[in-house]
């Protein structure tokens, strides 16, 4: 054990009457929701990047946490390793992900770099075992080093592409070899500055044939989880192409992948690409490419990616409603790939952190099961759409547009508009949360 987190205890549920800052006061991982553990529902993972490798810079200033891990070498990711484990055990953690780089320090060759992550992974796959503790997803970070610039996949250099094959077949390998329940691509180059030098469609075509290369690979291996793809509209390139679930939807059918890739989308990306979260869920859902969610939020006055922990109960409860309304969560389940504010220095805001993210979520999902059992929303939703059940209406849709005029014509059809009902709608919402 290091000291890090000196005596912070295991975190437990206490309830709401608690004062205890180190207690859950929500999120009970064993009370049923919906016929189901919570813990279950959420599959709350712990973002290895922001918790662990993320230093506390912006862009006007460097680290501001100190770290004892922090420096390069495969001591220092060792020691990274063990303090990381001893955080989920803290917060009764089910899951985790990383990215290569977030675990390992980047070797003088590619060879070295993917040595490093293996031995790293040994260490996991030893505390893992031990602790119980599982991965949600692995990735590659295919953005931070100088290489993936002009992107990783789509880059105007071949050689970029044959580095950025390799480090996704080792990601995936160490993925694979831990049992992780998803593969994530996140392409924050994949994408342009500015359209003068950029050829948009043979970076799509080059994208597409690397993303079968990826399935093709999964299948060779015989992974079994499911590979994500997460939208983000821009940041760090001025326009990604991955720039949210409908323009992904595109994408995929355009190869072909569309029953082979699902979507891990995060609550700020939604936001950055004007949409809310529960659109991007609900979008994705109709569309069957639901998989895992990053459930972070962004300051709404910045228009950056600030990546906090969520502490919005409504936005939150939205967000549930849609993942159950689905079905919840298969391989999927929360990453809160969120990040303390750099003046938060101590341990101690690092667990706090946690806790109250898992406590939103934990509001968040009740009021949602709640909602769901209620099913106001859901009858108000058939009712709306009532008058499609009829079989003239649905015989309406096999009808060319000549034999549809024609019936209205002699019909005299007036239509007549109904409430929409907003208002009353959002007011039985808040009584939930
Ligand atoms: C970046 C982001 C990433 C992905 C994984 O905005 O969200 O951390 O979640 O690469
Ligand atoms: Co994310």
């Amino acid at each position: 054990m290091s000291n890090f987190f000196k005596d912070i205890a295991p975190i437990r549920y206490e309830g709401t009457d608690s004062d205890n800052e180190f207690a859950f006061r929500h999120y009970d991982p064993d009370e049923m929701v919906m016929g189901k553990r919570m813990e279950d529902h959420l599959r709350f993972a712990v973002a290895y990047w922001h918790s662990f490798a993320w230093e506390g810079g912006d862009p006007f200033g460097g680290r501001s946490f100190d770290r004892p891990w922090f420096g390069d070498g495969m001591e220092a990711a060792k020691l990274k390793a063990e303090i990381a484990f001893e955080l989920f055990a803290i917060l009764g953690q089910p899951y985790f992900c990383f990215h290569d780089l977030d675990i390992r320090p980047e070797g003088a060759s590619f060879v070295e770099s993917r040595r490093n992550l293996d031995e790293i992974a040994d260490i996991f796959a030893a505390r893992m075992e031990q602790t119980g503790t599982r991965l949600l997803w692995g990735t590659a970070n295919m953005f931070s080093h100088r290489r993936w610039m002009a992107g990783a996949a789509t880059n105007p250099n071949p050689d970029v592409f044959a580095y950025a094959a390799a480090t996704v077949k080792a990601c995936m390998d160490v993925t694979h070899r831990l049992r992780g329940e998803n593969y994530v691509m996140w392409g924050g180059r994949e994408g342009y500055e500015t359209l003068l030098n950029t050829d948009l469609g043979r970076e799509a075509e080059q994208a597409g044939r690397f993303l079968t290369k990826v399935v093709e690979y999964k299948y060779k291996i015989g992974f079994k989880g499911t590979i994500l793809i997460e939208p983000k509209p821009q940041e760090p390139t001025k326009h990604q192409y991955d720039y949210d679930v409908g323009t992904i939807y595109g994408f995929l059918k355009r190869f072909g992948l569309e029953n082979e890739v699902k979507l891990n989308i995060e609550q700020g990306h939604a936001i950055l690409a004007g949409h809310s979260f529960e659109h991007e869920l609900a979008l994705a859902a109709s569309l069957g490419l639901l998989g895992s969610i990053d459930m972070n939020r962004n300051d709404y006055q910045s228009g950056w990616d600030t990546d906090q922990f969520p502490n919005n109960v409504p936005e939150v409860a939205l967000a549930y409603y849609e993942v159950l309304k689905a079905g919840g969560f298969t391989t999927g389940g929360t990453n809160y790939d969120s990040k303390l504010r750099r003046q938060s220095l101590d341990p101690e805001d690092l667990v706090l952190a946690h806790v109250g993210a898992m406590d939103v979520c934990a509001r968040g999902l009740k009021a949602a099961a709640a909602m769901l059992e209620d099913g106001f929303l859901e009858k108000a939703r058939s009712e709306r759409y009532a008058g499609w059940e009829t079989p003239q209406a649905q015989a309406m849709l096999d009808l060319p547009l000549e034999e549809i005029a024609a019936q209205v014509e002699a019909g005299n059809l007036d239509p007549q508009p109904c409430s929409g009902q907003q208002e009353r709608l959002e007011n039985r919402v808040n009584r939930f949360l």
